[in-house]
């Protein structure tokens, strides 16, 4: 969940006053990066409560001086410029949809704090808290630092400045009252408090570094008498780092309205990144350290890379796959009727074969058609599609035709035999499958008769599964362990029809396997008597053996094959149909 969790800055910005106005209790996270920022925005716990279930998140993130510096590895002093912080607050907001609330520290002179605001408020900020130190401030949680606060009347000022230069009705301006970090009495914080809200300050919150609440709890009570002297509903923040043992429920109840969890993640983060180190010097291996560790794919959920894959994968669906079609052989059956023709230019039903294919595959959005000619080239005639020539088509099995075209397969293609057709059904249930080579099988086998003098593509499916024996299918069943020719028909689960598939992997894995084999074997390889002769079917057998998983997508029936004048009537007789 990253892209789709972003949101624009209009309707990012007013969430936080949305989620003030409807009376709740905002509980806010800190986030110092991209990823601490989505854990900020996208965790949930689950439970029950009273017999119903119950989620719980935080409502906003936090952007913090003192985590954002950390995390650069500097002291929060105000050295890490604006700019630097913009960066990181962008950063966060690229990838959360949650209201943020920045840390504005200072907010420098007033000059400054006018770019500041209109800056934050631009990019969808919901508020920004500014303290009442001097520049630049030193962080509030260390005892024993100086602290100088600064004229309250200067302050408010600067809260007055700021608010002449918002834009939107939206955008919120607290002030952070310090008086009791530096050490300055309640009736202090209270004074500064009254002038503020005077200035139009829109809320208030009160910094303590106290182990136990007493001091911002007596601050709240006094604040709401002064809400009411002024008749004003102004929200009240506190951030409990110190005074850990309050409930949220009690912070709630004592007048609090927005609770910051202001450094935890980035502190057990550091955590666990020293555990982790530790176990690495100590062991001098990961193998330790790997129960310290989320896996690395938690990872890549966290940040998007699973969609990004699964984009990658619908796109390659989606897009124009290349249809390669050999048809390059002769085929001395229809060698009269052709008249020297190609065979792909026998009429059925008035049309010719590889018109009823262009229109199957066009049907499935195929339109990137190349076919590989050879016999008969001269007299091929077909429109709308690629023709590429394989000279030598009298030498080498089809396999050498359906390489001629090898610059298409770079990006994953399917290959068609040419002399099949078939339902829309069948290439439209390819274009679903997600594996990375796929062979369409038929199960139908079993009542197919070999042909005298052609041989079909016998495949034996890796689980031995005969469609007689089980119906109930599971996924994942679907994989190869052998294909070819010289397959016994009885042992043979399915026949390969002559269409597959592959993605750009497995496009990848077939043109590796071809250049390795072709390269470095002589004499018989697989079914063939010699390499030379290399067939699709053995290259597939080659690849199973070398433990690539090459999958079926099992069909029964709904596709023929023309080798003889019957399957020509057959062909006709459907078309009529
Ligand atoms: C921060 O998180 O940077 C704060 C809160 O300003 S504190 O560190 O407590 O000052
Ligand atoms: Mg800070």
């Amino acid at each position: 969940m990253t892209l789709l969790n972003t949101i624009l800055p209009e309707q990012r910005r007013g969430k936080l006053k949305a989620l003030l106005d409807a009376g709740k209790t905002v509980r806010v996270l800190e986030a110092h990066n991209g990823l601490s920022g989505i854990i900020a925005n996208t965790l949930e716990v689950t439970g029950e409560s009273e017999g119903k279930s119950v989620a719980r998140q935080f409502d906003a993130i936090w952007e913090s001086s003192l985590t954002d510096s950390a995390s650069k590895g500097h002291p929060d002093i105000e050295v890490v410029t604006f700019d630097s912080r913009f960066h990181t607050i962008n950063e966060i907001l690229a990838v959360t949809d949650k209201p943020m609330i920045v840390d504005g520290d200072t907010g420098g002179d007033a000059n400054t704090f006018e770019y500041t605001v209109s800056k934050l408020e631009r990019a969808g900020v919901s508020a920004v808290i500014i303290e009442d130190k001097v520049f630049p401030k030193r962080n509030s949680l260390e005892a024993g630092v100086q602290q100088n606060l600064q004229e309250p009347e200067v302050f408010a000022q600067k809260i007055r400045r700021g608010k002449s230069i918002q834009k939107s009705n939206d955008f919120m301006i607290i002030a952070r009252i310090e008086s009791l970090i530096a050490g300055k009495p309640m009736e202090d914080a209270l004074n500064r408090a009254t002038q503020y809200l005077q200035a139009g300050v829109d809320g208030i919150m009160i910094h303590s570094k106290s182990k136990n609440p007493d001091e911002i709890l007596e601050f709240s009570q006094k604040y709401q008498i002064i809400l009411k002297d002024l008749k004003l509903d102004k929200p009240l923040v506190c951030v409990p780092t110190t005074y850990n043992t309050i409930t949220e429920d009690e912070l709630s109840a004592a007048g609090f309205n927005i609770i910051i969890y202001a450094n935890h993640l980035l502190r057990s983060a550091y955590h666990a990144m020293m555990e982790t180190a530790k176990t690495l010097l100590r062991n001098q291996r990961s193998l330790e350290a790997d129960p310290l560790c989320v896996p690395v794919r938690e990872i890549f959920k966290t940040v998007g890379f699973l969609e990004v894959k699964e984009k990658d994968q619908q796109d390659e669906q989606t897009t124009n796959i290349p249809v390669i079609i050999p048809a390059a052989g002769e085929d001395p059956v229809f060698k009269e009727m052709l008249n020297g023709k190609p065979k792909t230019m026998l009429e059925i039903g008035g049309k010719t074969l590889i018109d009823h294919q262009i229109q199957t595959l066009s049907n499935a959005n195929l339109a990137d058609i190349t076919l590989i000619a050879g016999y008969g080239k001269d007299k091929l005639h077909v429109e709308g599609i690629e023709v590429l020539e394989n000279p030598d088509y009298q030498k080498g099995s089809m396999l050498n035709s359906l390489l001629v075209a090898k610059e298409k397969m770079a990006n994953g293609f399917i290959m068609l035999y040419s002399d099949i057709l078939m339902e829309d059904a069948i290439l439209n249930k390819l274009m679903d499958c997600k594996e990375d080579i796929v062979l369409v099988a038929d199960n139908s086998t079993q009542y197919h008769q070999p042909e005298e003098g052609h041989a079909l593509d016998y495949i034996i499916s890796k689980n031995h599964y005969k469609p007689a024996r089980r119906a109930i299918r599971f996924t994942g069943e679907n994989t190869v362990a052998n294909i070819g020719i010289k397959i016994n028909p009885e042992t043979a689960t399915h026949e390969f029809i002559g269409l597959a598939r592959f993605s750009k992997t497995g496009a990848e894995q077939f043109l590796e396997t071809y250049s390795d084999v072709i390269s470095n074997f002589t004499g018989p390889f697989q079914e063939s008597e010699d390499i030379a002769n290399l067939t699709f079917t053995d290259l597939m057998q080659e690849m199973i053996d070398r433990g690539f998983a090459v999958h079926y997508m099992e069909i029964h029936k709904g596709w023929l094959e023309i080798h003889n004048t019957d399957h020509i009537a057959l062909a006709q007789k459907s078309f009529n149909a």
